[in-house]
C-alpha cells in the first residue's frame, strides 16, 4: 500500500548524473523543466556531500519553481536536507523502512527492481513507485539480459505501485513501454546525449501523450 498521496508518480522522469554528460546538469535541468519534464532525479556518485548539496539545492529551487517532483538518488538525509520530494533507493541501499523512518510518511520513496520477484516484494513495502528494468540494453548500465516489455506486462496486474520503466528507453520505444503498462519512464542517455535537450524532451512527451489520447 502506498503510504501517502504521491502514488501517482508518472510521466517522464529524467535522471541527472554529471558523469554522463559534459554539459552542466543544472542548465540541463532548466531546459528540461522548460520543456515539461515530470520528475527530476539527482544522481551523484562522485562528489563530496558538501558539493552535492550545493547542486541539489540549485535543482530543488528550479524544480520547486516549476512544481516538478524532485528526487535524490541513494541518500535520504540529503533528500531531507534540501527538502526534496523523496529518495530513490537501490536494492543494496539503505532499507526502505529506515528511509521511511528518516523521511516520514509524506515523502516519496522509489525502489529499483530488476525481476518479477523483486517487483512483487517491493509492492509490499512502504514505497511510492518501483523503478523496473533494464527494459532494453542500456548504454549507461551494461546488462546481459534486458527484461523486455513483456516483463512489464507480466508484473503490471500483480502490483499496485506505479512502474517507472528504465533502461535503454528512447523516444522510439517509449510508446510501447507505456502501452505495456508503465506509468512512466526514467531516462539518462537518450536525453543527456542529445544536442537539443528541449527537443528531446518534447519528443518523449509527445509520444507519451499519443498513447494517453489513444486510450481515451
Ligand atoms: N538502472 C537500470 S538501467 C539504468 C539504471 C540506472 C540506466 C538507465 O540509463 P539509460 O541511459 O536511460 O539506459
Ligand atoms: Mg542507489
Amino acid at each position: 500500500m502506498s503510504p501517502n498521496n504521491y502514488s501517482h508518480i508518472s510521466g517522464l522522469y529524467l535522471i541527472l548524473d554529471q558523469q554522463y554528460t559534459k554539459k552542466d546538469i543544472v542548465s540541463i535541468a532548466e531546459e528540461a523543466l522548460d520543456a515539461g519534464v515530470d520528475v527530476i532525479q539527482y544522481r551523484e556518485k562522485g562528489l563530496s556531500k558538501k558539493d552535492a548539496i550545493k547542486i541539489a539545492e540549485k535543482l530543488r529551487t528550479l524544480t520547486a519553481k516549476a512544481a516538478v517532483t524532485f528526487i535524490i538518488n541513494d541518500d535520504p538525509v540529503l533528500a531531507l536536507a534540501v527538502d526534496a520530494d523523496g529518495v530513490h533507493l537501490g536494492q543494496e541501499d539503505i532499507p526502505v523502512h529506515i528511509a521511511r523512518r528518516i523521511l516520514g510518511k509524506d515523502k516519496i520513496i522509489g525502489l529499483s527492481t530488476h525481476s518479477y520477484q523483486e517487483a512483487i516484494e517491493a509492492n509490499s513495502l512502504e514505497i511510492n513507485y518501483i523503478g523496473f528494468g533494464p527494459i532494453f540494453q542500456s548504454r549507461t548500465k551494461m546488462v546481459t539480459s534486458p527484461l523486455g516489455i513483456d516483463a512489464i506486462r507480466m508484473i503490471r496486474d500483480s502490483i499496485t505501485v506505479p512502474i517507472i520503466a528504465i533502461g535503454g528507453i528512447s523516444d522510439e520505444n517509449v510508446a510501447d513501454v507505456i502501452k505495456g503498462g508503465a506509468a512512466g519512464v526514467a531516462v539518462i542517455s537518450a536525453i543527456l546525449s542529445s544536442t537539443d535537450i528541449k527537443k528531446s524532451i518534447c519528443k518523449f512527451k509527445e509520444r507519451m501523450r499519443e498513447v494517453q489520447i489513444a486510450r481515451q
